[in-house]
């Protein structure tokens, strides 16, 4: 812990003074910051009923920060009637009681802030439910919630009655506009009838959402991720929106050209980041806005903004999470260019190769590529986002319809359901992976937890979790942080990529194939040592720690070969490196206690 409290005194010190290092230029917090996604109704259940919950999430911070963990993204917990898992939110500023109380939130703060951690939630506000007091005091015309919501009269059709205002619908049920007989016209809402959209073009309803924003900032929230933004803004002329050719007028077969993505939602991002930025002014730390809309890179970083109008740091790059088995390394490697051509100048990449909105990385790509994969995410520049449970290579789950909990797939003809992939973490062997004592947990835990689980792994050295926390190891070194990137197709199913900081060298090589491949890495990243040695292996490698590589067929040697969906981090350093404090990290170190020692002295005579 103490070693915690001076980083963390350290970091404040250097960013009060812009002191940074003589080398290197001093990155922000957020730039390169490994962030877990905490699903709080699977994570672990404090008191028995079956869900997840806040003091559970406390219990396991001590694992989260052994882990390497820096940042908790937590899906949203906030008050809600649960039609749709707790995204239709009936009040943005108290936690709904199946979660905890807000002490349980605010010790919860205390307790990621006491192991030097940042905390992001999720901000769900494209809607509101309507048990919202806002949306009842807007339904009754009262100020200044009467424009809140988007209101209309409608289409009249004679003296009594009038009818939807267009052909917009929604993605649950029918058309996207609901009569209310209170306010005696429609409400607009995206989703269900019980979620009316908010009106981001009511400067009023935008203050509030700061007001929001500005409310949770000072409990000591460092960020907020906003999911979907592209349901934001909708068009004001209310214009038809096409239906397909040959298709029928449901949501999936109409092109939403004025429901989605317009281009206000660029500016609703800036107007968020300016508020972020007005709460640094005051604690002097830097705030991270996520934004996360299915787009190319191009368009995600227009969310970025430039120097002078600063947006989102982290517009959600989803890339990775659409792969499956099918993926090639051209694939990926075109996903990383595309970020880098892209990024503008300052912006960081960030990556996510796994949500809850997605099958887990193990189901898609077998579950023998689960170290790769992480080879491959965890050793890249910039920001990671690492889903619970994806250290212990966690699988997906059948879910039978009687077991479903999400309302897209419910019903037995929908066998989409995205459940699978939102089992609760498995802890230990005991009673239902130690998740909870309940009888019945709110979803099944995964048959396989006897096997896979964090206490078994821990003991295990060549688990995906032991495998996981060196590579997190690793990615807090120079190299990993500031390291210059470039990425190769070695083969068809071979994809590698370098990170090369001054005379040092990482090679990340993973083989995503079917077949076992010879690594001649050398043939096409010609400035690589023939040989290198192993710094990480995959457990299906067949290869250990400090083995050497041979990438080169030149001179009577004979290169390397790799195991079908193996990978292996290897380094230029001869010795196995032991990548957990280095040199010039215990310089600044103890620079920065001299810098202290001075500070106190000035400022506080006395203690000295
Ligand atoms: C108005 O239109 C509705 C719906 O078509 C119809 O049921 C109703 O009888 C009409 N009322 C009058 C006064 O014409
Ligand atoms: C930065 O973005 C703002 C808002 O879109 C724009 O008005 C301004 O011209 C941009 N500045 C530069 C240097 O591109
Ligand atoms: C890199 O350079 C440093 C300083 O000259 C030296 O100590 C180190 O051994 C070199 N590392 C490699 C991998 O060559
Ligand atoms: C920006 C925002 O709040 N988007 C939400 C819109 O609604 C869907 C469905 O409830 C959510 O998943 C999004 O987070
Ligand atoms: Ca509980
Ligand atoms: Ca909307």
């Amino acid at each position: 812990m103490q070693g915690i409290h001076v980083t963390v005194l350290c970091g404040i010190l250097m960013s009060l003074t812009g002191w940074t290092s003589a080398q290197h230029r001093q990155q922000d917090w957020y730039e390169t910051t490994l962030e877990y996604q905490i699903y709080p109704r699977s994570f672990k259940d404090s008191d028995g009923d079956g869900t997840g919950d806040i003091k559970g999430i406390i219990e396991k911070l001590d694992y989260l920060a052994d882990l390497g963990v820096e940042t908790i993204w937590l899906q949203p917990f906030y008050k809600s009637p649960m039609r749709d898992n707790g995204y239709d939110v009936s009040d943005f500023r108290a936690p709904d009681p199946m979660f905890g109380s807000m002490d349980d939130v605010k010790n919860m703060i205390r307790a990621i802030k006491e192991r030097g951690m940042k905390l992001v939630i999720d901000f769900v506000v494209n809607h509101s439910s309507d048990e919202h007091e806002w949306f009842k005091l807007s339904e009754q015309g009262v100020e200044p919630y009467k424009d809140y919501y988007i209101w209309n009269d409608g289409k009249k059709i004679n003296e009594t009655h009038s009818e939807v205002p267009n052909n917009w619908v929604s993605i649950f049920e029918g058309s996207a506009w609901t009569w209310s007989p209170i306010r005696k016209q429609y409400y607009y809402h995206a989703f269900a009838i019980k979620q009316p959209d908010l009106n981001f073009r009511n400067p009023k309803l935008r203050e509030e959402i700061n007001n929001l924003m500005r409310f949770w900032m000072d409990l000591g929230v460092d960020g907020f991720r906003v999911d979907a933004a592209k349901w934001l803004f909708e068009a004001t002329h209310l214009l038809d929106e096409p239906i397909r050719p040959g298709r029928r007028h449901t949501w999936f077969g109409m092109d939403h050209i004025y429901t989605l993505s317009q281009p206000e939602s660029f500016d609703l991002a800036r107007e968020w980041r300016m508020t972020m930025e007005e709460q640094k002014k005051k604690d002097g730390v830097t705030k991270l806005l996520s934004i996360e809309e299915f787009g190319t890179a191009d368009y995600l970083v227009k969310y970025m903004g430039n120097s002078t109008h600063p947006g989102a740091q982290m517009p959600f790059n989803f890339h990775f999470k659409m792969l499956t088995y099918e993926a090639t390394p051209a694939r990926i490697a075109q996903i990383i260019r595309d970020w880098q051509k892209f990024l503008p100048e300052g912006g960081v990449f960030n990556w996510a190769a796994e949500s809850h909105d997605r099958p887990r990385l193990p189901t898609r790509m077998g579950p023998e590529a689960a170290d790769s994969w992480n080879m491959l995410q965890i050793l890249l520049p910039g920001i990671l986002n690492v889903y619970y449970g994806m250290e212990l290579g966690m699988e997906d789950c059948y879910i039978r319809p009687d077991q479903r909990k999400d309302a897209i797939g419910r019903n037995e003809d929908d066998p989409t359901t995205r459940d699978t992939s939102r089992t609760p973490m498995m802890w230990d062997d005991t009673k239902n992976a130690g998740f909870s004592t309940a009888e019945k947990t709110w979803l099944p835990v995964h048959p396989n937890y006897f096997q896979k689980n964090v206490k078994s792994q821990l003991a295990d050295p060549h688990s995906h979790l032991n495998t996981f926390k060196r590579l997190v190891k690793l990615r807090k070194t120079p190299i990993i942080k500031l390291g210059r990137l470039d990425t190769y197709v070695l083969r068809e199913w071979v994809f590698m990529y370098t990170r090369i900081l001054e005379n040092e060298t990482v090679l990340v090589i993973v083989n995503l194939g079917t077949e076992t491949e010879k690594i001649c890495a050398k043939n096409i990243a010609r400035d690589l040592p023939d040989s290198m040695t192993v710094h990480t292996p995959s457990f299906n490698s067949r290869f250990k720690i400090g083995d050497k590589v041979t990438l080169t067929s030149t001179g009577g040697q004979s290169c390397s070969e790799l195991r079908p969906k193996a990978g292996l981090v290897l380094t230029n350093t001869p010795a196995v490196p032991e990548p957990a404090v280095s040199s010039s990290a215990a310089l600044n170190h103890f620079i920065c206690l001299i810098v202290l020692a001075v500070g106190i002295s000035i400022l506080a005579p006395g203690i000295l």
